[in-house]
């Protein structure tokens, strides 16, 4: 008797709208960044002062997921940038059906990004594909330079890992060379990058990226509509 062995993996649910919610972004040539961290890791900062560097060279959005509150989306949106609060309601990370359901509230043609910020918890959301083009995990200096091998899902998955408050690392015992060592032996592809949005120190690197990536993506959607395809 043979075995036939099904190697295509069946998509979830979650992966089936995850890749509506991509197409639709690459459609409009909409560079999607996913951001995930424990609580209080510094997304938010790290949006606020990502939006007033970058204010006037690329237009962006942001989707920000909480169980409650909308301070988030209060604090963003004081910097000038169109926001939507998603609360979960107790639900520990986004999912990509309710991401989808709120695109319809942004002008996606206008954007150059979209920032998703998701829910503090460095577990859950690494399960959830959303739709993004880039994944990044924050770890900032007072969680411990462990942290990526006891959450190696987070970091596994993403495409970029930020060190972030490196201005308090005088005050723990957090080594900024021990915690790259220890996310490389996860993800040995994984891009790591270490700031404070406090003192600066490490900004120019992170918005070189953003930039270029969300410079990207719209340069290569207005070359496809160009061509006509
Ligand atoms: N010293 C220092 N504090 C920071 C830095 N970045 C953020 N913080 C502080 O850390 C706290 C949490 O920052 P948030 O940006 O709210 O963190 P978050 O990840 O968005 O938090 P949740 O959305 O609740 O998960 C705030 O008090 C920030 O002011 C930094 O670079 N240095
Ligand atoms: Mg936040």
């Amino acid at each position: 008797m043979s075995t036939i062995e099904i190697k295509d993996k069946l998509l979830s649910k979650n992966d089936q709208n995850a890749l509506a919610n991509r197409n639709l972004f690459d459609r409009h040539g909409v560079w999607c960044v996913n951001l995930i961290s424990a609580p209080g890791s510094g997304k938010t900062s790290l949006i606020e002062s990502t939006a007033d560097h970058l204010s006037g060279r690329l237009n962006l959005g942001v989707l920000v997921g909480d169980l409650e509150t909308e301070n988030d989306a209060n604090r963003i949106a004081a910097h000038g940038v169109p926001v939507r609060q998603i609360i979960t309601g107790g639900a520990c990370h986004l999912n990509a059906r309710t991401v989808g359901d709120f695109l319809v509230h942004f002008d996606l043609e206008r954007l150059d990004a979209l920032i998703i910020e998701n829910v503090g918890n460095l577990v859950c959301p690494a399960s959830y594909y959303l739709g993004e083009h880039d994944r990044v995990s924050l770890i900032s200096t007072p969680e411990g330079d462990d942290k990526p091998l006891k959450y190696p899902g987070a970091i596994h998955t993403s495409d970029v890992m930020l060190i972030t408050k490196t201005d308090l690392a005088p005050y723990t015992d957090f080594s900024i060379a021990r915690c790259r060592e220890n996310a490389l032996k996860i993800e040995s592809e994984l891009t790591v990058m270490a700031l404070s949005v406090r003192s600066g120190e490490g900004l120019d690197a992170w918005l070189e990226w953003f930039e270029l990536h969300a410079g990207k993506k719209k340069k290569r959607a207005e070359s496809t509509a160009a061509k006509g395809k």
